[in-house]
């Protein structure tokens, strides 16, 4: 082997360059960053399964004696089931099976995904009390899909129905509930606020958002004995299959979820949900397979979207702009019965320096499914208030909007008293308003425009707590020398197939196409929950470690066993790069992972690698893979721990029309290091679209007789689509941070859709003059 062959990157001389490899190379502005190598730029391994088809999603499993299962709603929002009438139903053709709650199995309530020990009351999936408008009250299951629609529509319900609270705008919806843990305070935040000489208060609303991913939820559920397998979408396998287990009384190994593709999730696929309950009953009743799939429209019902908030934020500075106070209210919408805290004050209270806050928060009940988690639950809509709040300070003071954020620069964590791990967000705003150019910015709202269109340049700041959990792998290198990695992790997109090949690539030596990773099946090594952009830190780390402990087994292999090549050259280490095993000096043999494991006799070597602490027990496992009660806190020692972001964004408003186009978008982001740049950047963007999305056209309408969201369908709720999104421009300021996670990375997946909202808030404002603070920026609001 020739010198330029081993080429090697930092000097690390397991990483070897690779012929094959090299087809795979990014960008040649990556110079020698080989796309197979963590950092590299390798392209998305699932990507080409997926583009061509090949990917099998969970309802599109062929399975024999398949039958199906339509759910029947509730048409009001509160009140009572007086009765079913499910006759006409029944004798339907081809109907199976009609479900109500009378003849409905009596379920266990399950444990949450804090790990709160369930009350021992039954669990019924489909209900006799009314709390929200398409409630599952009945399902049926026939044997064709079609013949279960039809019967579906003859099931009779009549109600008695009550008043219901539709919204926070309802008059009798109060003002709820404090929820004391949300507090936050230092100092004196009224009377600062009372004596500051300058002080802007104002109110910021986002309505009821949804997830929407592309996939809408569904699932099989197949019972054989005592045994469930799950077919569904899921962000967190081992925590859903641990619900099913509890719900139906079955040890937690007797269920399967399988799961190796799923088409967006964003948040609303990390639990179990009623309608997976349903379809599990029904498969159980009926001793056949069952499948679900949730109609589009039920995916704004069957479980629950972004909460709709209300924030006030009171800021009151000095005549220079730096900050005294913030006084910040928060209150955000949850159902009837169940609780769903959208942490509001998340961003408020670390954003800024300042020597007196207070951030309080109350929760509303209304009539609505319990709200969930919607990327970046809590950091989005608190950096809409905060980053818009900010902005009316800058004009009030009259300085610039970039200028007053650096003023008030918070140089540590005033709530946790604690040094940032890293917060490249100075370098952010620097590299951010360079590329766009915001110098060249007129400060005056109204003085920028292109004919008609007026044009306006906003700034803002995003940032995502770094959560961090403990992890588990399985690597395997097999006997043709390809590498085997499984995790029941998922992969909803982001990355993860691809980064931990990377990850076991670069560990045991081996060009990434020669690794093949599982994800997806929760019969492979457990892994926790795939949200709060916690995965790819864990992972990378736990697959780190496994991958180094079986190439430690498979030098020693090497060097120790009498049959194999190098035994009679007394090293006491090898290197193994680009599949092939040798001496550092260069002398001896050099040869390839599989012919060593040929001439010592191994089919395979398998070696199981975490994160967790040595003297956690079996069920400190169980509890860290199935709860998040055993998650590390981001502030946890002598560091808080957060990725950041600044957005520079343009907008041209027609001046007659009131219509906003973002005509530009420049962002910069602190991710730490970047495990594979590409997929960040991806993310990154994904993550802008969708504020894209938010800031101008989302909103879940509610119909005020009903309850209802009414326009629950992808024509009615507006997501962005390619027209509406314009050459976004990502740049990573990261550095390495070695206290967010085992490679030095910090959380990508929800960071940049915080403060793009703003950002766009802010540059309206500065096109036209006028303050939007009520979410989506719609035309008429304009006016
Ligand atoms: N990454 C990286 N360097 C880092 C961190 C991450 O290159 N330092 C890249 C990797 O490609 C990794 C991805 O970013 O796979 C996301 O990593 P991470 O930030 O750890 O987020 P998770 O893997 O935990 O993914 C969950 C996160 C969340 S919580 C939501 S919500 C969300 C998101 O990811 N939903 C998504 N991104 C999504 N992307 C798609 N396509 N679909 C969704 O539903
Ligand atoms: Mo993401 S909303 O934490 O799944």
């Amino acid at each position: 082997m020739t010198v330029h062959e081993i080429r090697t990157r930092h000097g690390d001389s397991k990483r070897g360059d690779s012929k094959r490899g090299d087809s795979k190379r990014g960008d040649s502005s990556d110079g020698a960053i080989f796309a197979e190598a963590v950092g590299g730029r390798l392209s998305r391994v699932d990507g080409s399964a997926k583009i061509t088809g090949a990917a099998k999603y969970a309802v599109e499993q062929q399975l024999e004696g398949l039958s199906h299962a339509v759910l029947v709603e509730s048409t009001i929002a509160a009140g009572k089931v007086r009765s079913i009438d499910t006759a006409a139903a029944e004798s339907a053709p081809g109907v199976l099976l009609v479900l109500t709650p009378d003849n409905a199995l009596r379920l266990n309530t399950a444990t949450d995904w804090l790990g709160t020990p369930p009350p021992d009351i039954p669990y019924c999936p489909l209900a006799r009390d009314i709390t929200f408008s398409g409630q599952h009250v009945a399902a049926v299951v026939a044997e064709s899909f079609e013949q279960a629609v039809a019967a579906a529509a003859l099931v009779r319900v009549a109600y008695d129905e009550t008043p219901a609270i539709v919204d926070l705008s309802d008059a009798k919806a109060g003002d709820g509930i404090p929820i004391d843990a949300m507090t936050k305070e230092w100092g004196d935040a009224q009377a600062a606020f009372a004596a500051a000489p300058v002080r802007i208060c104002a109110a910021y609303n986002t309505p009821r958002e949804y997830q929407a991913p592309m996939e809408p939820h569904g699932l099989i559920a197949h019972w054989q004995d005592d045994r469930l397998t799950v077919w569904e979408p899921s962000q967190w396998l081992d925590g859903m299959a641990r619900t099913y287990a509890e719900w139906f009384g079955v040890p937690f190994e007797n269920v399967r979820l399988v799961s190796p593709y799923i088409g967006g999730g964003f948040g609303s696929k990390a639990f179990a949900y009623g309608y997976g309950a349903v379809a599990a009953m029904a498969a159980k009743m009926l001793g056949r397979p069952v499948k679900l799939a949730v109609t589009r429209p039920q995916t704004f019902t069957a479980y629950g979207g972004r909460a709709a908030t209300r924030q006030t934020v009171a800021l009151g500075a000095d005549a220079e702009g730096k900050i005294q106070s913030i006084v910040h209210r928060g209150v955000n919408e949850t159902s009837v019965d169940g609780m769903w805290v959208e942490p509001l004050g998340s961003v408020t209270s670390i954003m800024y320096a300042t020597p007196n806050f207070s951030s309080r928060q109350n929760v509303v009940r209304v009539n609505t499914v319990v709200p969930g988690a919607l990327r970046a639950p809590g950091e989005n809509p608190s950096a809409f208030g905060i980053e818009s709040a900010i902005d009316e300070l800058a004009y009030e003071v009259g300085i610039d909007p970039l200028e007053i954020r650096l003023r008030n620069y918070a140089e540590q964590d005033q709530e946790a008293k604690k040094q940032w791990s890293t917060r490249q967000l100075r370098e952010a705003f620097a590299a951010g308003a360079e590329a766009f150019g915001w110098s060249k910015r007129s400060p005056e709202p109204r003085s920028m425009r292109d004919g008609n269109q007026l044009i306006g340049w906003g700034v803002a700041a995003g940032t995502y707590p770094v959560r961090r959990a403990y992890g588990e792998a399985m690597v395997r290198i097999l006997a043709d020398g390809s590498v085997e990695v499984e995790s029941s992790s998922i992969d909803m997109g982001q990355g993860t197939y691809t980064i931990l090949a990377q990850t076991a690539a670069e560990v045991v030596g081996v060009p990434a196409e020669n690794v093949v990773v599982k994800l997806g099946d929760s019969r492979y090594a457990r892994a926790g929950v795939t949200g709060g952009s916690r995965l790819a830190g864990v992972m990378t780390g736990a697959v780190h470690k496994a991958a180094a402990a079986a190439l430690d087994e498979l030098v020693g292999l090497a060097i120790s066993d009498p049959n194999s090549p190098f035994h009679a050259l007394q090293a006491n280490t090898l290197v193994v790069a680009n599949g092939r095993i040798k001496s550092p000096r260069g002398d001896g043999p050099e040869v390839f992972i599989a012919e060593l494991l040929g001439s010592v006799g191994r089919s395979q070597i398998e070696a199981m690698g975490d994160t967790t602490p040595a003297n956690w027990t079996a069920e400190d496992r169980y509890k860290n893979n199935t709860t998040i009660a055993m998650a590390l806190s981001h502030t946890e020692g002598d560091y808080s721990r957060h990725s950041w972001c600044a957005h520079f964004i343009e907008v041209r408003v027609d001046e007659d029309f009131g219509t906003v186009r973002v005509s530009r978008v420049v962002s910069a982001l602190d991710s730490g290091r970047l495990y594979n740049p590409k997929l960040a950047e991806s993310q990154w963007k994904g993550g802008i679209i969708m504020g894209i999305g938010q800031a101008l056209l989302e909103e879940g309408i509610v119909d005020r007789r009903h309850g209802r969201i009414v326009n629950n369908n992808l024509a009615d709720y507006l997501i962005a689509t390619n027209a509406d999104i314009p050459d976004i421009e990502v740049i990573s300021v990261g550095i390495p941070d070695p206290h967010s996670s085992v490679l030095g990375g910090k959380g990508v997946g929800e960071l940049g859709i915080v403060g793009v909202a703003p950002a766009i808030a802010n540059a309206v404002f500065h096109a036209t003059g006028k303050r939007v603070r009520d979410l989506p920026i719609t035309l008429e609001k304009l006016i």
